[in-house]
This record gives structure tokens, C-alpha cells and sequence, in this order.
């Protein structure tokens, strides 16, 4: 396995988020695609503060060779649904518990409530992990590599939860 797949490869996801401070939620993200060698970018991109980027950011997405997006952002979080109205690749949002958060309501409801006809694929509040997982998820049905580690993947899960069951036997 590549240590540095998103040096040295053409990027298939891009993972962007509103802040700077959602990197610590978001790094989840990388991690897992990390983990399965899947070419990734990660940066910047604000609905509020740099709309206009937002903008080139989407509209360029595809032509430059990613297949999914990730998007994560806090408070009121524009990011994913904005970003989706604007490509037609898959957005998979991440709602970030910003520090002036109601909770992370705020980031949940303006992420997963999406009007009809503009779908982001919303995960967990702060579940950028999970993001990471359906992005290769989705890159699986076209590559057999990833669907073979998604397999082994599971069943790692599954031997971890076995051990614990036979951990309480004892
Ligand atoms: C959103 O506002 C960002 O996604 C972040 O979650 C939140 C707070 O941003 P900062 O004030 O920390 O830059 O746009």
C-alpha cells in the first residue's frame, strides 16, 4: 500500500470543508481513503466566505477526474447542497458540530434536509469516517480492488466484534 496516494496520483475524491477548524473532524475522511489507497484531495472552500470559489471548485470537479466529493462544514452548512446543485458527480455532506453549534442541529438540518431534485448523501453529524467508507463504496462498483478491500474491511469489523464476544464467555 501506498503511504502518500494523493501525491502521487490523479485525485478520484475531493474532500473539502468550510474551515479550517472542521479539519479535525475531517481528517476521518482522508484516513479511510488513506487506508484504501483511493487518491484523494483535501482543501478549503467556503460557500460564505469564498462563494466564488465554491463555484469554480464544483463546476471544474469532473472534468478534472474526481468521482465523488465529500463535503463537510458546521453552523448554517451551505457547502454540500450548494456544491451539488452545481455538479452532478455524488456530494456526500458531513455535518460538522462547529464550536458555536446549536448542538450540531444546525449543521445536520441544513445538510440533510435538501429539496428534491438536488440529493447529498448526509452521514453522521461529525461522521466523516462513514463518508470516507461510501466514497469507496460508490468508486467500488467500478474497481474490484477497492471492493475487495471493502470485503476485508467488514470482515475485520466482524472478527473485532467476535473477539469481544469471546472476551465476555471468559
Ligand atoms: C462553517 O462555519 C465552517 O464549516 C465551520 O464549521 C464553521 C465555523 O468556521 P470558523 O469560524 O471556525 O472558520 O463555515
Amino acid at each position: 500500500m501506498s503511504t502518500t496516494p494523493e501525491a502521487t496520483q490523479t485525485p478520484v475524491v475531493g474532500i473539502i470543508m468550510g474551515s479550517q477548524s472542521d479539519l479535525k473532524v475531517m481528517q476521518a475522511a482522508a484516513d479511510i481513503l488513506k487506508g484504501f489507497n483511493i487518491p484523494f484531495e483535501l482543501t478549503i472552500v467556503s460557500a460564505h466566505r469564498t462563494p466564488h470559489r465554491m463555484f469554480e471548485y464544483a463546476e471544474n470537479a469532473r472534468k478534472r477526474g474526481l468521482k465523488v466529493i465529500i463535503a463537510g462544514a458546521g453552523g448554517a452548512a451551505h457547502l454540500p447542497g450548494m456544491v451539488a446543485a452545481i455538479t452532478t458527480l455524488p456530494v456526500i455532506g458531513v455535518p460538522v458540530k462547529s464550536s458555536n453549534s446549536i448542538d450540531g442541529w444546525d449543521s445536520v438540518l441544513s445538510i440533510l434536509q435538501m429539496p428534491t431534485g438536488v440529493p447529498v448523501a448526509t452521514v453522521a453529524l461529525n461522521g466523516a469516517a462513514n463518508a470516507g467508507l461510501l466514497a469507496a463504496q460508490i468508486l467500488s462498483t467500478a474497481n474490484p480492488v477497492i471492493a475487495g478491500s471493502l470485503e476485508q474491511h467488514r470482515e475485520t469489523q466482524k472478527d473485532k466484534v467476535m473477539r469481544s464476544v469471546e472476551e465476555l464467555r471468559k
